[in-house]
């Protein structure tokens, strides 16, 4: 493994293509109002000032590359958790520390498109330790930690692109997984596009998820040339299967909004990955020449480090008998949900008129008689009414995804329709719709895909959100929408903007995540080696042209605040540490002319800031978090003098805080 530091230069040449979405139809016509009166919507979402909400809830920022955290019932923003994007608002992928996290083979990226949020779990149950989320552009997938809500681990996802279904996690955590939503060449070359049967390939990768920085593609299985759309793992009896959706197994490769949806069914993949640990074990997975990058901050120096791997297990099902089956899906299936009782295998057809639900034991009564219809690839195409558990008549138009009450109910996104139809599990019957405004893709239930819904809430993840919102010119706010299904008939209760496109969201009661919460970095476990422990242990250091100032932040001062001796050419590095032991005691940092983002300095923190001076002068420095009523003090200056001046480096260390005026008013500072 090589050890990599700053922005790798290796090039690659991989374009994912863009996508074309179904048309809408946000029409509403539907007699029934299902809302609560006003007045009784607003109670049951009301969370009084100086109380907490239930529940967390984790929406995907889609093309922002980020995660929003949102409180549930009261639809209130709590925090943006910056991902697979820069984020000026905490210095993410532009401080020294964090830029890291964002590097590829393809170099640096500072954006990306997230899409689905994932709990992990343990047993089945979300468990609160941990949120995995994908990037979809550039195949990613990323760790953050729920104790600190910021991201720590990012790895790559070799011979594959688009990493769309993903990071969906097995119950116990020990795999997330991620599978190509484009088919390419494997390992990539230069061939004709025509020639896309010939030459394309899909890959599912399972990611070891389970130790936090070492997250590693523990194999691949190499796949038809088709486009891999979503997933969920067994459970329950299913447990050690996970089921993918698949859609163009026309193999088109051009216009596919047509020529993807000739045929009347498309798959779902079943991956028997317990069966596929073994062959990899026995060694019939190939070595398989990968290169992909694995960031990860490092605990001690909190500082983020890449490095190149540069290999995969690779698992031709040709050689592995049983690992994959594949379940005719009517139609351009989206979705797979499984129930929480891991019997039954749901799919959303985009294009099918009926929601055709797979029977687990019927799979594997299947797969014991031999019903298969034909083999692709080496993988066998199962019998449709052999595995059919049953079929959901007259959904609606364009279902899209389920979840679960753990009642026995399901509940499916209608994308063209724009309503969330509830159905019973066995009967199939529909026993309730509401409309939702507008082009619902995901919705979410809390733990609603895993073993254990808490099924209260359902949020219904809208798209072309048209007339909810005030207007804001030519693009309009996406929005989530509350409903309450803790009755037999779903409940409107809130509207609430998104930011970005909330693609997918996971829930879990605050109860298990908030008592957790790091208050703030302890000083002495600080392995930076930048840190700066004490006011007196700040200072200035040359090494040719670059210059290290070591400064500590506390309320409301920097120590040092005086430097000198800087000259043009120089590259300056401030390692900044905010000595306060006290939560949500946070400072900031900029400098005149910075043209990254300023450093923004959790307590107990040390982050550096790289400036290069533009021209001789005097450059102040700030405090740019409010912390303390003598925040405004909180200041200092930088001088710049000509290249090779005769000004000593300088740092006023000595100058201690006992000097400064308002250092005895700084310690009940609050902010
Ligand atoms: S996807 S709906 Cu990633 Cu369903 Cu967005
Ligand atoms: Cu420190 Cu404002």
């Amino acid at each position: 493994m090589i050890r990599i530091v700053g922005v790798p230069r290796w090039i690659g040449g991989l374009a994912a293509a863009g996508a074309v979405l179904l048309g809408t139809a946000c029409t509403k016509t539907r007699p029934q109002s299902q809302g609560l009166a006003a007045g009784d919507a607003a109670s049951r979402v009301y969370v009084p000032p100086g109380s907490y909400d239930e529940f967390y809830a984790f929406f995907s920022g889609g093309y922002s590359g980020q995660v929003n955290v949102y409180g549930l019932p009261s639809g209130r923003l709590i925090k943006e958790v910056p991902v697979f994007s820069q984020f000026a608002q905490d210095g993410y992928g532009y401080d020294e520390d964090t830029k890291a996290m964002l590097n590829t083979t393809y170099g640096f990226i500072p954006w990306d498109d997230a899409h689905h949020p994932e709990m992990s779990m343990t047993d089945g149950v979300p468990d609160g330790r941990w949120l995995f989320i994908n990037a979809n552009n550039t195949p990613r997938v990323a760790r953050i930690d729920l104790t600190t809500f910021e991201t720590d681990e990012i790895l790559q996802v070799p011979n594959s692109a688009g990493g769309h279904a993903s990071p969906f996690a097995t119950p116990d955590t020990k795999y997330i997984v991620s599978a190509t939503r484009f088919s390419v060449p494997i390992p990539q070359a230069d061939v004709p596009i025509a020639d896309y049967a010939k030459h394309f390939k899909g890959t599912i990768s399972f990611i070891r998820a389970d130790e936090p920085g070492k997250m590693d593609v523990a194999f691949q299985i190499l796949m038809p040339g088709f486009d891999y759309d979503l997933g969920h793992a067994g459970k329950g009896p299913s447990d050690g299967w996970f089921f993918f959706t698949s859609y163009n197994t026309e193999q088109a490769h051009e216009k596919l909004e047509l020529n993807a949806s000739q045929n009347d069914k498309d798959y779902v993949a079943a991956v028997n990955y317990k069966k596929a640990e073994q062959c990899v074990a026995e060694g019939k997975a190939k070595d398989f020449p990968s290169r992909y990058v694995h960031n990860y901050v490092d605990p001690g120096t909190r500082q983020a480090h890449s490095e190149l791997k540069t290999s995969v297990k690779l698992l031709d099902p040709a050689n592995c008998e049983g690992v994959v089956y594949f379940l005719p899906t009517p139609k351009s299936p989206h979705g797979v949900n499984v129930d929480p009782t891991g019997e039954y295998i749901v799919a959303g057809g985009k294009l099918s008129t009926v929601i055709p639900v797979h029977s687990f034991t019927k799979m594997q009564a299947a797969i014991a008689a031999k019903k298969f219809d034909k083999i692709v690839d080496g993988i066998p195409v199962l019998n449709y009414e052999a595995v059919l558990a049953g079929e959901v008549k007259n959904p609606g138009l364009g279902p899209l995804h389920t979840e679960f009450d753990g009642k026995g109910n399901a509940y499916t996104t209608m994308f063209i329709s724009s309503e969330i139809v509830k159905w019973k599990l066995g009967t199939w019957e529909v026993e309730d719709r509401i409309p939702v405004y507008y082009s619902p893709g995901h919705l979410m239930i809390p733990g609603g895909d895993s073993k254990q819904p808490w099924g209260k809430y359902l949020v219904s993840l809208d798209k072309i959100t048209k007339d909810r919102y005030l207007p804001t010119g030519p693009e309009l706010s996406q929005s989530a929408q509350l409903i309450d299904i803790s009755g037999p008939k779903m409940k409107m209760l809130l509207d609430f903007p998104t930011i970005g496109e909330p693609h997918y969201a996971q829930a879990i009661p605050a109860s298990l995540i908030k008592d957790k919460q790091v208050r703030y970095f302890k000083l002495t476990d600080n392995k930076d080696p930048w840190a700066t422990k004490s006011e007196d242990a700040g200072g200035i250091s040359r090494k040719g042209h670059r210059v290290d100032v070591k400064m500590i932040a506390i309320r409301s001062h920097f120590a040092p605040d005086n430097l000198e001796g800087v000259q043009m050419g120089d590259t300056v590095y401030f390692h900044v540490t905010n000595i306060e032991q006290d939560w949500d005691i946070v400072h900031g940092f900029a400098v005149l002319g910075n043209k990254n983002s300023e450093l923004i300095l959790t307590p107990g923190a040390t982050r550096t800031l790289q400036w290069v001076p533009q021209a001789p002068g005097i450059y102040p420095f700030y405090c740019t978090d409010f912390c303390s009523a003598l925040h405004q003090e909180m200041q200092g200056y930088v001088r710049v003098s000509p290249a090779g001046s005769s000004v000593p480096l300088m740092a006023n260390v000595s100058r201690k805080a006992a000097a400064q005026p308002g250092a005895s008013a700084e310690k009940g500072g609050s902010r």
